[in-house]
């Protein structure tokens, strides 16, 4: 670790604690789900480490809140690193770890599909070698995606629904979810994979189609911001809440047996159903602020996704308590506290 960042060397005094609970490592740990399940681990008194890339702008954003915490500590490095990832995992011994990291936006994975199997394929590999060589008894949590079935062969999707990935993230997503398996059959390793449907939240990339429709809402009520530009109207998505979905993660390593699971809400909605429902809950009509571009069209397209989250609801126990209207309504309303309404 580089103890001139400022930042990282906060975790550097934190890490002479001595452990608490648990010793958790998460990559991908600035993302929307990593700034949560860090909030969840440290309210169960785990240590969690984090892996953040070094960047020329701050990356930090959603976690600065948490910088200061004692069991919080960051380390450099990259999943495009094997290097530093066994050095790491040799060094911290985690006992889980939850690889959250990805080059994850669909759309620009087909500019960069080298480079987004190099981060969410080949990174996973990466990983797990880095365990398996550190001779550690680590849980391993796999960030799998409801993007791996693709063009849909059964509805709704369950754990044993094949697979057609549509995209070159989709099917990065589809290597990490089978190396995590073949690592589990060959060589005894407990790693779970996470297939989540879309989750979102107040602190989603502007990029995605959720929080790019809430953020526009909100410019636009308070005479920010003209017009919205959107793709493909007819897309349909099971959206959840990304707070809720990250304790479905660490349930999963929890269990006796490594297994995987499918988290969604059961509910889906078209991105026009998106929109309508944002406008309206600002007193506006949708269709007058709101312009089809196919810039933002797919060389391939995910037309529908619905997941039955049945089985996390029978072993683990887990459930989604926000669904589709109440979170538009709610990522509205941050968007609105967020530019000063
Ligand atoms: P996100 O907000 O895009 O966060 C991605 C994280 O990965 C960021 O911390 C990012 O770091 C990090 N990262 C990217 N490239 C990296 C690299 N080469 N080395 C190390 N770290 C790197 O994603 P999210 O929505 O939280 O999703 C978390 C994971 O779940 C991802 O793997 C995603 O593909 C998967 N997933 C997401 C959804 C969803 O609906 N959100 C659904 C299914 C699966 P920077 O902050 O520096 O960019
Ligand atoms: O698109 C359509 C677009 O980019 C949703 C990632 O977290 O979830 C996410 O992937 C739908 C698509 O998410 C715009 O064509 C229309 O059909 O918000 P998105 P995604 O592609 O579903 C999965 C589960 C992941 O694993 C991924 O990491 O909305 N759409 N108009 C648009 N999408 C975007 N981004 N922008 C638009 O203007």
């Amino acid at each position: 670790m580089n103890c001139e960042e400022p930042a990282l060397a906060i975790g550097a005094v934190a890490r002479q604690f001595a452990r608490v609970a648990s010793n958790a490592f998460i990559t991908g740990i600035t993302g929307q789900d990593g700034s949560y399940l860090s909030e969840f681990l440290l309210e169960k008194g785990y240590h969690v480490h984090g892996l953040v890339r070094r960047a020329s702008t701050d990356n930090l954003q959603r976690i600065r809140h948490l910088l200061d915490h004692e069991r919080l500590t960051l380390h450099h490095g990259d999943l495009t690193d094997g290097g530093g990832l066994t050095r790491l995992v040799a060094e911290l011994k985690p006992d889980e770890v939850y690889n959250l990291a990805a080059q994850s936006h669909v759309k620009i994975s087909f500019d960069t599909p080298d480079y987004t199997t190099d981060v969410t394929a080949v990174g996973a590999v990466r990983l797990l070698e880095a365990i398996r060589s550190a001779g550690v008894k680590t849980r391993y949590y796999q960030a799998s995606s409801s993007e791996m079935f693709g063009k849909v062969r059964e509805t709704p999707q369950v754990e044993t629904t094949p697979f057609h990935p549509r995209s070159p993230y989709a099917c990065a997503k589809l290597f990490a979810h089978w190396i995590t398996i073949n690592f589990r059959e060959a060589y005894g390793q407990f790693g779970c994979s996470g297939i989540l449907f879309n989750h979102e939240s107040p602190r989603r990339g502007e990029t995605f189609v959720t929080r790019k429709v809430s953020m526009a809402v909100a410019r636009i009520k308070l005479g920010l911001q003209d017009k919205l530009a959107l793709g493909n109207l007819d897309a349909k998505r099971d959206w959840g809440y990304a707070k809720e979905y990250v304790e479905a993660m660490w349930l999963m390593l929890q269990q006796d047996e490594p297994d995987d699971f499918v988290i969604a809400t059961g509910e889906t909605h078209t991105v026009r159903e998106l929109a309508q429902v944002a406008f309206d809950h600002v007193g506006l009509d949708w269709e007058q602020y709101t312009e089809v571009d196919p810039t933002y069209y797919r060389p391939a397209e995910v037309d529908m996704l619905l997941g039955d989250p049945g089985k996390a609801k029978r072993v683990l126990g887990w459930e989604p308590a926000t669904k589709f209207e109440g979170l538009v309504r709610l990522m509205v309303d941050e968007d609105l506290k967020l530019l000063g309404s």
